[in-house]
């Protein structure tokens, strides 16, 4: 791969409901994240961190926490993915919470609308996060990007990437989904959001899973991946705010990144939710560092190299 990629660190967690995802960004650049990137041959530009307001911690105003720093965030984040797809690189958004999803899928989605590129976002999470002010039970915004970026949610997020919805549901696959919310469950179906939940994993196995989601895209799409690292397992990743146990194995994790490596259509990343406060020596970090190799074409197996 030939390709120059782009790291930028949002250093918030003002959507989540536990503090210290902010700290995610170091923390990947700690284990070791732009020298792997480098081992696979890709040139990496690290454009530091962006900046924005503190996080508060107060309690939801009309069902939101912090609204007016989540708007100010995703602007921030919404124009910086959008340079770095306009300049011809691969951003990897590093979180952050995943309230951030809203501003750099957004931008994926004008960029792909102008360049009249198709547009596949692949949503690895525990969660749906498909709620909104009405449904959620916190007010933490990170629970509602995917809703938000289908247009539903308040007109200061929806309107981030300037069209309104900023994705149709039909665009996204989510994998991995095991914790969903009664409201937000009877929402996601309403939507026909298509969701490959744990169960259909166990059921189908991670190659039969990931041959759907990753089905009928052509060489114009672009795929996004947008990696909450509670995806994962938290036998091997604890480093997360919102656990929730029944997640994929390492093996499987892997097999997911690599069949999304093998299409060569990966065109944007995020990875958020890192949480170093409630990491292990950082293990978590270095797990997401060694999946992330994966997405971009290590093998861990003994194939020959394409
Ligand atoms: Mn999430």
């Amino acid at each position: 791969m030939n390709k120059i990629v782009s790291l930028i660190g949002v250093p918030t967690d003002i959507g989540a409901g536990a503090r210290g995802a902010s700290m995610g960004p170091e923390a990947l650049r700690v284990a070791g994240l732009i020298p792997a990137l480098q081992g696979h041959g890709l040139q990496v530009l690290d454009r530091g961190n962006l900046s924005g307001p503190a996080n508060p911690w107060q309690p939801p105003v009309e069902g939101y926490r912090h609204l007016p720093e989540v708007v100010q965030w995703n602007q921030a984040t919404h124009e910086a993915v959008y340079a770095e797809l306009a300049a011809g690189h691969l951003p990897i958004m590093l979180g952050g919470d995943h309230c951030l999803g809203i501003g750099s899928i957004s931008a994926v989605a004008r960029w792909c609308r102008e360049q009249g590129k198709k547009l596949r976002v692949l949503w690895l999470d525990a969660h749906a996060d498909f709620n909104t002010n009405e449904l959620t039970p916190s007010g933490n915004v990170h629970g509602m990007p995917v809703a938000v970026l289908c247009g539903y949610g308040p007109k200061e997020l929806v309107e981030i990437g300037g069209t309104v919805p900023a994705i149709k549901p039909g665009v996204v696959r989510q994998i991995g989904i095991r914790s969903v919310d009664q409201g937000e469950k009877r929402f996601v179906h309403e939507v026909g959001l298509e969701v490959f939940d744990m169960r259909y994993i166990d059921e189908m196995g991670m190659r039969h899973t990931m041959e759907l989601a990753l089905g009928l895209m052509d060489p114009n799409t672009h795929l996004h991946v947008s990696f909450d690292v509670d995806f994962l397992d938290p036998e091997i990743a604890p480093g997360v705010g919102t656990t929730v146990p029944g997640g994929p194995t390492y093996r499987e994790a892997q097999l997911c990144m690599e069949m999304i490596a093998d299409t060569g259509l990966l065109g944007s990343l995020d990875v958020v939710e890192l949480n170093p406060a409630l990491d292990v020596r950082n293990k978590t970090a270095d797990l997401a560092v060694d999946l992330i190799e994966s997405l971009f074409g290590k093998s861990t197996l003994m194939r020959k190299d394409r």
